[in-house]
């Protein structure tokens, strides 16, 4: 493929690690990513708005739990990676990642404001040669549709002056096993040249690269990887009210399903759904399908099924407490686990929030401990966590929301009169005083 001068001069940069590498959005993604190429041997310069970040950053201090400080601060002193607020360093870089956050508005609809944000920064710094990646997670589009008008101009054309493509972030924060380096990375150019350089880019720094022909097709890689989560975790939540309606224990049922070596991947039921990607990203899919007439039923579908689990675990503390004769209405009910998930410290989106907020609404006096969260502000809770056991004795009811392996199960079920288990946490230990999903 005959490259313009730029692309050419770009590739030559690359290959010799002399480009000057930047980063916009210093988060989870970002971070993480900025200190692989600079590990790899790029000058890196990230750019965030939170001066805050900034300072911590440039004083060697890491604040994502992924990346550790010992790993930051020489990479710093060594002038390998440096950060700021001032959007105009853009004209000084060879190529610009932009992993900013990509939420949905309250109508469920995409919020691209931190997408336009960032790209008109690009837009108005932009000089020639410049390779753009976007690698927020968005509806199949986006690259093409709203990013590249906002760059093009006469003297500045996509695959001739800059280069411009979409990679999906794949970042499982916490994972011990696969982190930025080792998590295969696809990426779509706008055109070939783009493509190629991409995959010159990050296989420099990554140890896996895989090229697709267009943004589109990468766009929609991620959004096939999470409603893929987001729809299976539905189909068991589903099944679960199933058994429970039918009196069989859909957790032995997974468990022995699971069984199978072969096409199937077990998924387990919860409490809802929460997190900053699998409750959010299918909805950018099926924003976009609507706009093309499509309408995605499987996500509608399991959106609300997910959507209905915080109701049934409330459901099953009611009824659990009916049954020993005490009303929810006056019941001292104390939620263990408030993230998303086990052990992080993450209430983004948590269906604890919900389950609060509902045996709140049904009169219930609730309380809550996670190691992870000491107090919680958010979504209206205002809420500090206390010791377990202490709550655990003093309440009508426990229910167990997050499985964090912190919690002493044993002592928590010697000391609760009344046990809800919405994570088969409990399932090694048997009593009359649990009640299972
Ligand atoms: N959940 C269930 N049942 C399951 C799995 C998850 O109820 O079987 C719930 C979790 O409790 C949580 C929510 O779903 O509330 C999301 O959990 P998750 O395990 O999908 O974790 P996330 O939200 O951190 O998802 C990330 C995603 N990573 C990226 O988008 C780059 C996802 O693609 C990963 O597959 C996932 O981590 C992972 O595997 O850990």
């Amino acid at each position: 493929m005959q490259l313009s001068q730029y692309a050419a001069r770009l590739e030559q940069r690359l290959k010799d690690r002399t480009a000057h590498v930047g980063v916009i959005g210093l988060g989870y993604v970002g971070l993480p990513l900025a200190v692989e190429f600079a590990k790899a041997g790029f000058t890196v310069t990230g750019i965030d708005i939170q001066q805050e970040k900034v300072d911590q950053l440039m004083q060697g201090i890491s604040y994502v739990q992924d990346v550790p400080s010992d790993v930051v601060a020489p990479l710093v002193a060594a002038g390998k990676l440096r950060a700021t607020s001032d959007f105009a360093e853009l004209e000084k870089l060879d190529t610009v990642n932009i992993a900013v956050p990509t939420p949905l508005r309250k109508t469920k609809d995409p919020d691209m404001s931190y997408v336009v944000a960032a790209t008109q920064q690009v837009a108005k710094h932009i000089q020639p040669g410049l390779l753009v990646i976007l690698e927020s997670t968005t509806y199949p589009g986006t690259t093409a549709e709203l990013v590249l008008p906002m760059i093009e101009r006469e003297d500045m054309r996509v695959g001739e002056e800059f280069f411009l493509c979409f990679s999906p972030e794949r970042v499982d924060p916490g994972n011990p096993k696969f982190q930025t380096v080792n998590i295969p990375k696809v990426v779509g150019g706008t055109t070939d040249a783009c493509t190629q350089l991409a995959a010159t880019f990050y296989g420099q720094a990554l140890e896996t690269v895989v090229p697709v022909s267009s943004t589109q097709v990468a766009e929609m890689v991620k959004l096939l990887e999470n409603t893929f989560r987001m729809i299976n975790i539905g189909l068991v939540n589903e099944l679960a009210m199933m058994c429970d309606r039918m009196g069989i224990n859909v957790w032995e049922v997974i468990e022995a399903a699971a069984t199978k070596p072969f096409g199937f991947m077990p998924f387990y039921p919860g409490p809802g759904l929460g997190g900053h990607c699998i409750p959010i990203d299918p909805f950018y899919l099926s924003w976009k399908t609507k706009q093309a007439g499509i309408e995605a039923r499987f996500i509608d579908l399991a959106g609300y099924i997910n959507g209905q689990m915080p109701h049934f675990v409330v459901d099953k503390v009611q009824n659990a407490l009916n049954d020993h004769a005490k009303p929810l209405k006056g019941s001292k009910v104390h939620v263990l686990g408030v993230a998303y998930k086990r052990d992080i410290d993450d209430v983004r989106e948590s269906p604890a929030l919900d389950i609060l907020h509902l045996l709140t609404k049904r009169g219930a006096t609730v309380s809550y401990s996670d190691p992870f969260v000491p107090k919680l502000n958010a979504d209206g809770i205002h809420l500090l966590s206390v010791d377990a056991l202490e709550a655990a004795q003093a309440a009508d009811c426990v229910v167990i929301v997050t499985d964090h392996s912190g919690f002493d199960y044993a002592a928590l079920v010697e000391a609760a009169p009344l046990l809800v288990d919405s994570r088969n946490a409990l399932k090694k230990i048997k009593s009359e005083k649990i009640v299972r999903l």
